[in-house]
């Protein structure tokens, strides 16, 4: 039952994978793409991954991509313990939420994240390697959106809908927070696994307030730190420098940041 799983220790989608592993005690090789680099865009890579994104898993021979539905093949291939509620109502609610994060806050999270986290350490890169990775972004949405936050930050116009687009999915997992202890169901799952990534994200970018705001999620975050499969699947990768660089980057545009969140 061998399993490799390509990933980034800061990367959401492979942060919402690693949870899952950990939860489920799933053993895995460790195969880490810089995405600052662009390993991403490698391709012995691409081979396997056609999006140029992490994450990818190979499982007994299977490529499998897209996040999402590694969580779900997952949670069907190692059933213990299950991460999908077993009321249908309920699971339907986590799917919708992690319908909403696929189609909208993940793409917006990019943004995000590159607008204020990386822009400055991708500015200090060579124009023509940032440039040729910016190029190498298949999707033309995507590719154009990176190209305007490396270049005009939180002013970028694309910042303000993504950065909405991020509350919404907030604004949902609270409201769900008020039917179901967790985003799942009775226990940790897969749609908690999802949106921890995201909540953490605008944690670490400065922007607690937006947390704060939203008591049960602010709960919730808190619950979701203090289960073991946190320390293994996300603490354990954060390096304590970028963090610090998210966060003082963060709070350098919090001013500008903040009438975009009420
Ligand atoms: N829908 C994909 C999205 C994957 C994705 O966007 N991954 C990001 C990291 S969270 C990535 O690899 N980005 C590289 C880049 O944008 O250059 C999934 O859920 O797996």
């Amino acid at each position: 039952m061998a399993l490799a799983l390509y990933h980034n220790a800061i990367s959401t989608c492979s942060q919402k994978v690693r949870l899952v592993l950990a939860h489920k005690g799933i053993e895995f090789e460790s195969k880490d793409v810089d995405l600052i680099s662009g390993g991403q865009h490698d391709p012995e890579y691409v081979k396997l991954n056609p999006n140029h994104v992490v994450p990818t898993i190979v499982h007994d021979g299977a490529v499998l991509i897209e996040s999402t539905a590694i969580n779900e093949y997952l949670d069907d291939a190692f059933p213990e313990p299950p991460m999908r509620a077993a009321d249908p109502v309920v699971r339907h609610a986590g799917r919708l939420i992690t319908k909403l994060l696929d189609e909208k806050a993940h793409s917006a999270t990019g943004v995000v994240t590159f607008a204020i986290g990386a822009r400055k350490i991708l500015l200090q890169q060579p124009e023509e390697v940032r440039e040729a990775n910016i190029a190498a972004i298949p999707d033309p949405v995507y590719r154009e959106n990176r190209r305007s936050v490396i270049e005009h930050g939180v002013k970028a116009p694309p910042f303000a809908g993504a950065l909405r687009k991020m509350l919404d999915l907030f604004d949902v997992a609270e409201d769900q927070l008020g039917r179901t202890a967790w985003l799942g169901g009775e226990g940790f799952g897969i749609a908690d696994a999802a949106v921890l990534p995201y909540v953490l994200r605008l944690d670490h970018l400065a922007m607690t307030p937006t947390i704060e705001a939203r008591p049960k999620l602010a709960d919730w975050y808190g619950r979701v730190q203090a289960l073991p499969a946190y320390e293994t699947a996300v603490a354990k990768y954060l390096a304590p420098p970028i963090v610090e660089m998210f966060r003082a980057n963060g709070e350098e545009v919090w001013a500008d940041v903040e009438p975009l969140t009420r």
